[in-house]
């Protein structure tokens, strides 16, 4: 049976091969009292809420540089169901869960692990999801998203990667009715889909 939390996540953002991946990973959402003591430890102001600096300063990517912005961004607006740009404790543990599948994935196909994602280990990664890909794509990805010029990608860069390519290929595909991988659509829906893009 499907946790609360994994249901919770597909109401939010659809199902979809990462999803099913991510699903190999199911584990109990932890009990509340445990999830209370980290909320409080991340609501460092005692709001009652978590805004993006507090999560941004509870998220770790391996290093000391900061967790990515737009990541943070990201998982908040996922997990916000009130629309505050924050998360309350009733919507913290799909989080949590959310963002502890994110790692044992990462984990996973971090082979050598280095603690990043080279360009093989992405291509596996993709691959798993579903995801065909030429290997020009694959050089340009690692360039967007590796923001430090190591030629490869970090935790939270990795989650923003498939994020943004998961929600880049459902615009697609809502145009792509035969599946054929072509789609051809007016200027003004082009604009349309691009600036109704959460990412
Ligand atoms: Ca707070
Ligand atoms: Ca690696």
């Amino acid at each position: 049976m499907r946790s609360l939390a994994t249901i919770q996540i597909y109401r939010v953002v659809g199902t979809t091969q990462i999803l099913n991946y991510l699903n190999n990973f199911i584990m109990a959402v932890p009990n509340q009292e445990f999830l209370w003591g980290i909320f409080q430890s991340v609501d460092r102001d005692r709001s009652g809420r978590i805004n993006t600096e507090e999560l941004q300063q509870a998220l770790s990517n391996g290093t000391w540089k900061p967790f990515n912005p737009e990541t943070v961004r990201l998982m908040i607006g996922m997990f916000d169901r009130e629309n505050q740009g924050q998360i309350g404790f009733e919507d913290f543990g799909a989080l949590w869960k959310y963002v502890t599948d994110w790692q044992n994935c990462f984990r996973s196909f971090d082979r050598d692990n280095s603690g990043n994602i080279d360009k093989g280990e992405l291509r596996t990664a993709l691959t798993t999801f579903g995801y065909k890909l030429s290997e020009n794509l694959l050089d340009t990805l690692v360039k967007k998203f590796d923001r430090f010029g190591n030629g490869t990608i970090l935790f939270d860069d990795f989650i923003q990667a498939c994020v943004v390519l998961h929600t880049l290929t459902a615009a697609f595909r809502q145009y792509d009715t035969d599946q054929d991988g072509y789609i051809t659509i007016h200027y003004d829906q082009f604009l349309s889909m691009v600036l109704s893009l959460k990412i």
